[in-house]
């Protein structure tokens, strides 16, 4: 969050007076106090000169000018004529092949998107970003995800500091904690094993473990079951610890600021109800650990900080899944593999680094968002996998593109005068296709879709011969044929020819022409996983740097916390006297009566 900075953990990295800077300012000296809220205290950025508005620049007009073209295009015609479209608008990288062929585009858009792109200097933003500059000029911090996945000779320097042996350090003590409960050598109190570990985060403390957890299950240890408490309503903390034994549960309290109201109520309930069996607060030690940036906090609220694993200001919560937030991923699939998964992302780091535009994946599927957005006007993007493992990867890419690019304003202050980030939204296939996908065929308003899919199963369920399809064969050719009927539709003369009734026939007609990209992968693993999040996480760095936005901070969530933290005593005390407008007064007045009663 916006207003919440970390204090120094022990494994936090001095700052030294060597600062680089990709913007430049009066004083480099920042307190973690002072630089939230009203106060902030350092002065605005002098954003380097590269940094321009995306409409100011030559390939913005000229995208303009070919909006037109690009809305009204025909893709069978466009297929028709161009026979080697689907093999010229694809690309391949890391055993991820993304075909991209079905979007309103022709060589000249793309030739224009990749202008705009170079215009905006997303490539210098992007190397101000590898280099520790700090690029999320509202905290006045780094950006520094990609340290996270580093490998232990890298150097990647924060103000003068290489933060590749702070990063492995946490990473070998994760290790130990992880294979001790995997192992069973990490006890309870009472000496029993651990057999279910509970996460208790919210937002980027959250999503991204859930995910993960449940896109890698098949990797996980199945004798040790992990949950996830993350909203305030007791109903989640209820229902996740009602069937456990406090004495065989482990509670990481995941938190970058350890003070988030969410989780520090979750985290307190845990402890009363892991007391209330275990009796002695020594049990605390055992039976809770902390991953947060804020030591003094983790200790207060009487975790030995021993059991904390730190991290560092310059990981943004909704980046921070391969940092220590994912300790509850790490014992679940095991050390190694979730050192392949952070291969996996630094894969796509480095392709992202060093690959040529046209041959960069989050590049390709940045621009062709940015066109789809700001030039043919879609206001949502669905991300419907094929995969009923990644069935929270919509909800974690949610976050990720909407909190980081949902901004109005450049990072100069002024407004953006163009469209930033789409509403993000998906479920997996083929579960969608029975309840949401008629609006995406024949709706009002097109919604270009992401399709992912892995091309072979973790388990083949049936088939087995030719004449009898595998689960998983149905399961593809069913993504494949939604790409091709959103693409193609079905015209009223072919809807004609089958003998349907005049007036049907517009009922009946798809009209086409409704963008996806499919993104075929080899196979689902942590590596692959890996990828496909640095993948998006890269795509929102692109799109970003060229709305102009500050993909890192998240002020839009604060006053909505302020203002609950103001009604909270107005709902439990005394009757308070109105303070709010005739709405909030009458709701507030509304629960406390039927609370009394
Ligand atoms: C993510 C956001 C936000 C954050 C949560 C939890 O980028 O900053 O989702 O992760 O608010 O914050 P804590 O980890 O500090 O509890």
């Amino acid at each position: 969050m916006a207003a919440k900075k970390s204090s120094t953990a022990k494994t936090s990295p001095k700052r030294s007076s060597s600062s680089k800077k990709t913007v430049s300012r009066k004083t480099s000296k920042t307190t973690a106090a002072k630089a939230s809220g009203a106060t902030n205290p350092h002065p605005a950025p002098v954003l380097p000169a590269w940094h321009v508005a995306p409409d100011s620049t030559k390939a913005w007009k000229r995208l303009e000018k070919l909006a037109k073209k690009g809305a009204s295009m025909d893709l069978r015609q466009s297929f028709a004529k161009d026979r080697a479209r689907g093999r010229k608008f694809a690309f391949e990288a890391l055993g991820m092949h993304l075909d991209y062929s079905k979007n309103l585009i022709d060589g000249e858009i793309l030739d224009a998107l990749f202008a705009l792109a170079s215009e905006c200097g997303v490539a210098k933003h992007a190397k101000a970003m590898f280099a520790g500059n700090h690029i999320n000029v509202t905290e006045d911090r780094a950006v520094l995800h990609v340290a996270l996945r580093a490998p232990k000779g890298a150097t990647i320097k924060v103000d003068g500091h290489n933060v590749v042996p702070d990063v492995h350090e946490v990473l070998e003590r994760m290790e130990r904690f992880a294979t001790s409960v995997r192992s069973g050598s990490w006890r309870g109190h009472t000496g029993k094993r651990i057999r279910t570990v509970v996460n208790i985060g919210i937002g980027g403390s959250d999503l991204g473990p859930v995910m993960a957890y449940e896109a890698l299950k098949d990797f996980t240890e199945r004798g040790i079951e992990c949950r996830y408490i993350s909203n305030i309503d007791g109903e989640d903390f209820y229902e996740k610890t009602r069937d456990l034994n406090p004495e065989e549960t482990l509670f990481v309290v995941s938190s970058k600021t350890f003070t988030t109201i969410e989780t520090m109520t979750n985290a307190q309930s845990a402890r009363a109800w892991a007391l209330a069996k275990l009796k002695d607060p020594a049990a605390v030690a055992k039976h809770f650990v902390a991953v947060s940036t804020n030591a003094a906090e983790v200790s207060k609220f009487g975790i030995d900080t021993a059991n904390m694993f730190g991290f560092w200001d310059w990981v943004g919560g909704r980046y921070s899944m391969d940092s220590a937030i994912g300790l509850s991923t790490m014992v679940a699939i095991g050390p190694e593999n979730f050192r392949e998964l952070l291969a996996g992302f630094h894969d796509m780091d480095e392709h992202f680094r060093t690959a040529p535009p046209k041959k960069n994946l989050p590049y390709l599927l940045a621009l062709i968002g940015i066109w789809n957005r700001d030039f043919l006007g879609c206001e949502t993007v669905a991300v419907l996998p094929y995969c009923q493992y990644l069935h929270r990867l919509s909800a974690y890419f949610q976050q990720l593109e909407m909190e980081s690019n949902g901004k109005r304003v450049q990072l100069d202050g002024t407004p953006c005068r163009w469209q930033t980030s789409p509403v993000i939204w998906g479920e997996p296939g083929t579960n969608g296709q029975h309840a949401f996908y008629q609006m995406i065929h024949q709706g009002t308003s097109p919604v270009p879709c992401d399709l992912i899919a892995f091309a072979k199963p973790l388990h083949e369920i049936g088939g087995g011969d030719a004449k009898s399809p595998s689960h998983h064969d149905i399961l593809l050719a069913n993504i494949f044929a939604q790409g091709e009927a959103l693409a193609f539709g079905k015209t009223p003369a072919e809807v004609r020819a089958e003998g349907t009734p005049e007036w049907l026939v517009p009922h009946r007609t798809f009209p086409g022409n409704r963008p996806t990209n499919t993104l075929l992968c080899e196979k689902l693993s942590p590596r692959m996983l890996g990828r496909i999040i640095a993948l998006y996480e890269h795509k929102v760095f692109v799109q970003g740097s060229i709305w102009r936005v500050n993909s890192f901070d998240q002020w839009g969530v604060e006053l909505g916390k302020v203002l609950a933290k103001r009604i909270i005593p107005e709902l439990v005390g005394a009757a308070p006297k109105p303070s709010h407008d005739g709405s909030t007064q009458g709701l507030i007045a509304r629960y406390r009566a039927w609370r009394a009663r």
